[in-house]
């Protein structure tokens, strides 16, 4: 039986988080064996805001070995670099051309921008979801699985597939989100209402894959929690709390309840070394694997493999979307 295909991008402007792993790149490790997944570095999308040119050489590089470390497995995935594969930029303005402005103007990601009154938006940065929904698309996956944050644009993304099926006659695999029900959506140590960011200003709240133990215990042990001082999952009235029990969870495959128990009547320092050693762990198991890669050829030798896999599958697609469209004269 063939296996069913799975698809999904990470967009390394910075260090990868402790949220990218929980919400996405654990998963991708985790369904590797029973889909064909494809993991791809999605650095056309990096560069909707300004980049210091040599910062991003850094940050996707990293994010391949991160890949590779977090186990990856690059001889039964399929990793590659997002320009690498052509296809994707022009499947992508196919897909701008597809979508209405207002479904642009809707995307929540685009409106916290402006409403925060960020200045100097890109065009880029405001057709975004077009290009994420074209390299979605050219390889017609059954699953893409993302953090919270991303479903509203696999939402546009299926939209997208049926509007072309309906006036192109059938050209897609309507994808399906798969948005994980625990850790979909970690938050800032230092602030529970706020998703934990890459992004973010104030590094206190965001641990990164490469922070040392010593960094991350810090921020685990300074997390904001509150005074009730009871290991509760509630995640309106104990915000900071239920995030820890969250990241706790989504490391250990402990249930919340399990949880509970083992720290029923502890305080909350009981708690937090508790987290603090899971996360720690996980940490070094993490950065001893991606010192091993770093500085090896794997990261060359996995792009240009994940390369030659990705184009067989986008260039036939890409040309049948055109044929299809009537744009094509010479095969
Ligand atoms: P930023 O953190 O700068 O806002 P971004 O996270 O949303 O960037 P990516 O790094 O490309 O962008 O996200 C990669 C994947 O990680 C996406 O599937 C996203 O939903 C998921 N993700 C990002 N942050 C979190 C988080 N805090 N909790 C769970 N999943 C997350
Ligand atoms: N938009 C995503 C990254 C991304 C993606 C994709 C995820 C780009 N293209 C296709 C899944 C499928 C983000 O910012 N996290």
């Amino acid at each position: 039986m063939t296996k069913k295909r799975m698809l999904s991008g990470i967009k390394p402007t910075g260090q990868l988080t402790l949220g990218n792993y929980i919400g996405a790149l654990s998963k991708f490790v985790d369904y590797q064996d029973e889909y064909e997944m494809i993991a791809f570095i999605a650095n056309l999308h990096c560069i909707t805001n300004p980049q210091d040119p040599e910062e991003l050489h850094k940050n996707l590089k990293d994010c391949v070995a991160m890949y590779l470390a977090c186990g990856l497995d690059p001889n039964k995935a399929t990793i590659f670099l997002q320009s690498d594969i052509m296809e994707h930029a022009q499947l992508g303005y196919i897909m701008c051309c597809h979508t209405y402005m207002g479904e642009l103007n809707r995307m929540t990601q685009f409106k916290d921008k402006c409403a925060k009154g960020e200045k100097n938006l890109t065009g880029g940065l405001y057709t975004y979801p077009s290009l994420m929904a074209a390299d979605i698309l050219l390889y017609d996956p059954d699953f893409v699985p993302v953090g919270e944050d991303q479903k509203q644009h696999v939402e546009l993304t299926r939209d997208l597939a049926n509007r072309f099926n309906n006036r192109y006659k059938d050209l897609f695999k309507v994808p399906t989100p798969l948005v994980p029900k625990v850790g979909a959506r970690i938050m800032s140590l230092s602030d529970p209402t706020k998703k934990m960011s890459k992004s973010e200003e104030s590094n206190k709240g965001c641990i990164y894959l490469l922070d040392t133990p010593k960094q991350a215990r810090k921020k685990i042990m300074s997390a904001v929690t509150d005074s009730l001082n009871q290991v509760k999952y509630d995640p309106e009235n104990q915000p900071g709390v239920s995030n820890l029990m969250q990241i706790m969870s989504s490391l250990t495959n402990k249930s919340m309840e399990q949880i509970e128990e083992e720290y029923a009547g502890k305080g909350y320092g009981d708690f937090k070394r508790g987290v603090a050693d899971v996360v720690v762990e996980r940490l070094e198991e993490i950065q001893s694997k991606y010192n091993e890669i770093i500085n090896s050829n794997l990261i060359e030798e996995t792009l240009a493999e994940g390369a030659r896999k990705a184009s067989s599958i986008a260039k036939p697609k890409l040309q049948l979307v055109q044929q299809r469209l009537g744009m094509e004269i010479i095969r």
